[in-house]
Order: C-alpha cells, then structure tokens, then sequence
C-alpha cells in the first residue's frame, strides 16, 4: 500500500527541477524588463536635467562675469540652489542603476552657451544598456555601445555623441 504521509526523493526532485526551470526562463526577463525600467527613468532625468538647465539659466542664478546672462549649472550648482532646480538623488550623480554627469566648462562666457551632460549604466548588460548623452541643443542621444566603442559603462563626450564632431550616438527624440 502507498504511504501517503510525504513526498518521495524522486518527487521533489521533479518539483525542485520544475521550480530551476521557470527561474531560468523568468530571471532574463526580470533583468531585462528592469533594465528596460532603468533606461527610461535614465531618459526621463536627463530632460529634467535639460529643463533645470534652462530654468537655471533663465533666472540667471550663476552670473560669474556679471554681464547678466546667466551661466549654465553644475550638478552641484543645479541641486544646492534653493529651491532646487534637480531634485537631491539625481543631484547625487546616481540613480536607478545608472550614473549622471553635467558637465560645464568653468569658464563664464563659454558657459552662457554650452553644457552637456551624460547618462551610462553603472553596471551595463544588468542596470542598463545604454548610453545617453545631452546636450543645450536639447536633442537627447542613445547608443548601447557604450560611452566609447568597445568600452561599456564610461561617461560620453561631445565628441563620442555630437555627428557634427564625428560622434555615433543617434537621436532618440524628444518624446
Ligand atoms: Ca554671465
């Protein structure tokens, strides 16, 4: 007659094989659908950032030369100003997964035009894919090479971004 008081070796063996089995199909699309999750907040800070930027410069909070055009902000400058033009996380350089940098020159008559700044996975292939770099075109630009070819989860320049400078990042819109 059958014991009925527990489960053989050979049956929970099945189940613990059954249980392997649907982890492995369902981990790659956990990590594919949070990377997914990582790359538009990503996309979503760095047109924060673009707006901060020219709210910074409109009410003029940084004029180094004193000729009443404002310069374009720092992270620092961005999130120290009160109240603050990027909130205290994005300020931190660091957020869902990926890290941030704006960049301006320090220089007051260059940066009354230019700025930029970058996105990139702090581990790529598991916080995200892509790169992201903008600039004060405003035009936001993505590549999943990597900030340089061949070297994932770096920081990107102008020039690895901008085609004008012979970058390869391509337009993602401004949706
Ligand atoms: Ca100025």
């Amino acid at each position: 007659m059958r014991n009925n008081k527990g489960f053989t070796l050979i049956e929970l063996m099945i189940v613990a094989s059954i249980i392997v089995i649907i982890a492995a199909m369902a981990i790659p699309s956990l990590i594919r659908s949070k990377l997914a999750s990582n790359e538009a907040d990503a996309i979503g800070a760095m047109r924060t950032l673009t707006s901060a930027q020219i709210s910074f410069q409109g009410v003029c909070v940084s004029d180094v030369d004193n000729d009443g055009i404002g310069e374009f902000g720092s992270f620092t400058q961005l999130s120290n100003a009160v109240p603050a033009f990027i909130d205290d996380s994005l300020g931190s350089g660091q957020k869902s997964g990926y890290a941030f940098m704006a960049t301006t020159s320090g220089v007051a008559n260059t940066d009354e035009q230019l700025w930029q700044a970058t996105a990139y996975p702090i581990t790529k292939g598991l916080s995200g894919n892509r790169t992201f770099y903008t600039d004060e075109s405003g035009v936001l630009r993505g590549s999943d090479v990597g900030g340089a070819t061949g070297v994932p989860g770096i920081p990107a320049t102008r020039a690895m971004a901008d085609p004008a400078l012979g970058g390869n990042f391509p337009p993602i819109g401004n949706q």
